[in-house]
């Protein structure tokens, strides 16, 4: 059986192993054999073992080290192995063999796909998940403290950021829950030796060799299906180059809590073997098309061609300023990590500069995906015209737009649910709203209405309203907020042509005006009269 799956043959063989590694590696009961023979069988068998090349109960008992080097099933395996590792294949171990045997990787099973082709494999059948949103806790954080060790606040981006890697490309929506006495999907921990009570879980093998392991979904293991285990003796660390990227792990170990197993394409994520830290990180091509075989594509996907030109139709005239530069926007909304920008009857998407040396955190300017013009927002968005007032993705990944008293709220790019009228109610929903975000740090919506803020708990409904300048103490009380938006863990708040930036705690990075069209959108920086 292949990655960490429930299996009572996979089990069975570890006992099995126990015994005939002792069969086969005392050198009293065989022939000669030399050091380096005995070393490389010491390393090599319970590797193979592990790994799922080779099951030791099928090597007969009685063989000689030698015997079992020059054997059949054995010189496969190393052949196999070499050729997942992208090295010599030669049915020998080599030097690169050994190398390859040691070097820091995750601790899931290499499967052997029937096919030869190199790509992504997918667990398949069942093992996936049978929805679309999934919650998940960070259980506790690295032990191992250096001067240079992930700090917490970096656990959780760096956990959100590799989320994120695979929501983009799918419909999968992930909902970090702190509260533990709630039941989530995958949990992720830190953990020395043997670190659960699960049966069958594999301990860690001290700093080196494993970094991590994961299990497949719905493959029997009840709770821990899902589940993410780092190793806490590794030196986890964020943006450097020593240690082991913790961003990078979690990925990968994602990638099989998602349904994926390992692939023998060196350049996927989905290969076993750590890279370490690899700045401006984009989720490779097959580990896409592998999670998409699975879970489909984000309904929002952004091309990152070109967009694409007609032949035979006359080339419009250019436009010099887009129309959504140095104006008021209707509604500006994060959804899955793409930017899209509403006014009048259209749209725009926005992409992050992956070659930006922010990326993914900061990537200002964004890349603008659509023509100047825009796209028409009905064509996207069945029913949805022109005058939206504001935009926002929710937890749960579903778009609500907001209209004078009107409501839709979207699956994807399917209406969900609406037009619904707001109705005035006594908990002091407003009736008009100007803007609105939601703010994954406290779970809640901020409605923007003048010079008021209201916080809106969305699954107990109940409404908090503030002043503006209470909740954003630097802000002045004059700015009236068309459009905001939660963007990479900061708050944009847009009045008109200007935009102001809030961290976490609310605190206003740009208290004096910034243009939001050119430092956020790339609109030119110089203001000619607008042509149009
Ligand atoms: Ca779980
Ligand atoms: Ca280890
Ligand atoms: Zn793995
Ligand atoms: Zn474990």
């Amino acid at each position: 059986m292949e990655g960490y799956r429930r299996s009572k043959a996979s089990l069975r063989h570890v006992i099995v192993l126990v015994l005939c590694s002792c069969l086969m590696l005392n050198p009293a009961h065989s022939a000669p054999v030399s050091d380096n023979e005995l070393a490389d069988l010491r390393l090599s068998l319970p590797f193979f073992e592990k790994y799922g090349y080779l099951s030791t109960s099928n090597i007969e008992p009685g063989k000689t080290p030698g015997e079992t080097l020059g054997s059949e099933q054995f010189q496969r395996a190393v052949s196999e192995f070499q050729r997942y590792a992208n090295i010599d294949i030669t049915g020998t171990i080599t030097e690169d063999t050994r190398v390859m045997m040691i070097k820091p990787r995750c601790g899931n099973k290499d499967t052997q796909p029937n096919n030869r082709v190199r790509r992504y494999n997918v667990a398949g059948g069942n093992y996936r998940w049978n929805k679309e949103t999934l919650t998940y806790r960070i259980v506790n954080f690295p032990t191992m403290r250096k001067a240079s060790s992930v700090s917490e606040v970096q656990v959780r981006h760096d956990v959100r950021m590799a989320f994120k890697l695979w929501s983009d490309v799918t419909p999968l929506v992930f909902i970090e829950v702190h509260d533990d006495t709630v039941e989530v999907d995958i949990e992720l921990k830190f953990g020395s030796r043997v670190h659960t009570s699960v049966y069958g879980d594999p301990a860690f093998d001290g700093e080196g060799g494993t970094l991590a392991h994961a299990f497949t979904p719905n493959s029997g293991w009840g709770k821990t299906n899902g589940d993410v285990h780092f190793d806490d003796d590794e030196h986890f660390t964020h943006k450097i180059y020593s240690g082991v990227n913790l961003f990078y792990t979690t990925a990968h170990e994602i990638g099989h809590a998602l349904g994926l197993d390992h692939s023998d394409q060196r350049n996927s994520l989905m290969w076993p073997w750590d890279k370490g830290y690899i700045p401006n990180f984009r989720l490779p091509l097959d580990d896409k098309l592998g999670i998409q075989v699975v879970y489909g594509k984000n309904p929002f996907q952004v091309s990152t061609d070109p967009p694409p030109t007609t032949p035979g139709t006359t080339t419009q005239p250019p436009i010099l300023i887009p129309p959504y530069c140095n104006t008021t926007l209707d509604a500006v909304a994060d959804i899955r990590g793409n930017l899209m920008v509403f006014k009048d009857e259209n749209m725009w998407r926005f992409r992050p500069n992956y070659n930006s040396e922010g990326y993914p955190d900061r990537t200002f300017p964004l890349v603008p995906v659509d023509p100047d013009i825009g796209i028409l927002t009905e064509q996207f968005f069945r029913g949805i015209k022109q005058g939206m007032k504001a935009v926002y993705e929710r937890q749960d990944g579903r778009i609500v737009f907001l209209k004078a008293r009107k409501k839709w709220i979207f699956q994807g790019t399917t209406l969900y649910e609406g037009p619904v009228r707001v109705s005035p109610s006594p908990d002091g929903y407003p009736l008009t709203v100007y803007a609105a975000l939601y703010n994954k740090d406290d779970g809640k919506t901020y409605l923007f209405k003048g010079s008021k803020v209201w916080l809106y708990d969305e699954l107990t409904g109940q409404v908090q309203r503030s002043s503006i300048t209470k909740k954003f103490k630097d802000l002045h009380s004059t700015v009236r907020v068309n459009s905001a938006f939660m963007f990479y863990g900061h708050k944009f708040l847009v009045d008109g042509p200007d935009y102001y930036e809030a961290d976490v705690a609310n605190n206003v990075a740009n208290v004096g005006k910034r243009n939001f069209g050119v430092n956020i959108l790339g609109c030119p920086p110089t203001t000619p009269p607008q042509s149009y």
